[in-house]
């Protein structure tokens, strides 16, 4: 069997990256690492297993509203464009738009490389008209696209809320360089999580099977994989809550004892109920979103959502000039 052709852009970070960030982020206070490094292989096999948890709604009502809306998109945007996706994953969303928005070009886009390859490599497989590019990127530093020229209508398609890992200032400076991307009248499908009660939001992030505390965790095993250290990933606790006045679930590692952890031969001292912020997912409501995809030059042309209002599903234009 022939393999499926791919063009593949390759621009991943590299572990000078990681080193320099994590070193950077334990040294400020409060101490940080970025939630774009949970994605290593076992990392996105591990939010794979997040989206399939009872308590992980967003992964599900969103799937459930692409459905119910495809029909509509189609008919906004029109065929033959091309179709650039924000942190493919594993690319299961973009199969339900396919069929019906029947684009000539799909560009994955992700910073996990090996998945980006296997799961555009099958796409490509199952959609043999379809022209498939993948572009491993670390895309909130810098959004540089190849092959993006040589069409005409753009469709950017970001997922997931994945946008809610931006605070709001950086999440419309994303948008600002996807609305040039997608040029005047181009448009952007965008997943986003809404307020809503907090007993949902915290179940979200804590499931019973603990995955999502396994996906936490898996940040310092990758970081003691890729990094010369002495580290127990299995001594730090997942802590993950909603904080109501940003409007965001917080999630941290936390030492529920004092230790020292020896990082490229720096040291780190964590006291008893100290901790490593390891994300932020901003939920917002639909105006509010609205007026941050304003300020990146967007305007709402058509926003989904589930019957129980859980999550939205936004269909932004690029207004001309
Ligand atoms: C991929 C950023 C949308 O914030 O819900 C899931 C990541 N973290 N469970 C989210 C995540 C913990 C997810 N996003």
């Amino acid at each position: 069997m022939s393999v499926p052709a791919i063009r593949f852009y390759d621009a991943e970070p590299g572990v000078s990256d990681l080193r320099r960030e994590v070193l950077d982020g334990l040294t400020a206070r409060p101490r940080c690492i970025s939630p774009k490094f949970f994605y290593d292989e076992r990392g996105s096999q591990l939010f794979d297993a997040i989206c399939d948890q009872p308590e992980y709604y967003q992964t599900r009502t969103e799937m459930g509203i692409l459905r119910t809306c495809v029909g509509e998109l189609a008919d906004r945007v029109g065929p033959e464009c091309l179709l650039v996706e924000l942190g493919s994953g594993a690319s299961r969303k973009v199969r339900l738009l396919l069929e019906q928005l029947r684009p000539n070009g799909y560009v994955g886009v992700d910073i996990s490389r090996e998945f980006l390859l296997a799961s555009t490599r099958k796409l490509a497989g199952d959609y043999p008209w379809l022209e498939v590019h993948a572009a491993c990127v670390d895309f909130s530093h810098r959004l540089d696209i190849p092959h993006c020229e040589a069409f005409g209508h753009k469709l950017a398609f970001f997922p997931g809320s994945s946008i809610g890992n931006f605070e709001p200032g950086e999440a419309v400076r994303l948008m600002q360089g996807i609305a040039d991307m997608v040029g005047p009248g181009g448009h952007l499908l965008i997943g986003v999580d809404l307020k809503k009660p907090v007993s949902v939001l915290n179940a979200a992030y804590n499931d019973a099977a603990g995955v999502t505390g396994e996906f936490n965790r898996n940040l310092l095993r990758r970081i003691d994989a890729e990094l010369d250290c002495e580290l127990d990933p299995d001594s730090f606790e997942h802590y993950a809550f909603y904080n109501p006045n940003p409007g965001r679930i917080e999630m941290h590692l936390v030492s529920p004892r004092r230790q020292r952890l020896r990082i490229e031969g720096r040291e780190f001292e964590f006291d008893a109920g100290e901790g490593i912020h390891t994300e932020n997912s901003y939920k917002y409501t639909v105006d509010e979103f609205g007026a941050l995809a304003g300020r990146a030059g967007f305007r709402q042309e058509k926003v989904w959502t589930d019957a129980g209002r859980l999550f939205s599903v936004q269909l932004l234009v690029r207004e001309a000039g």
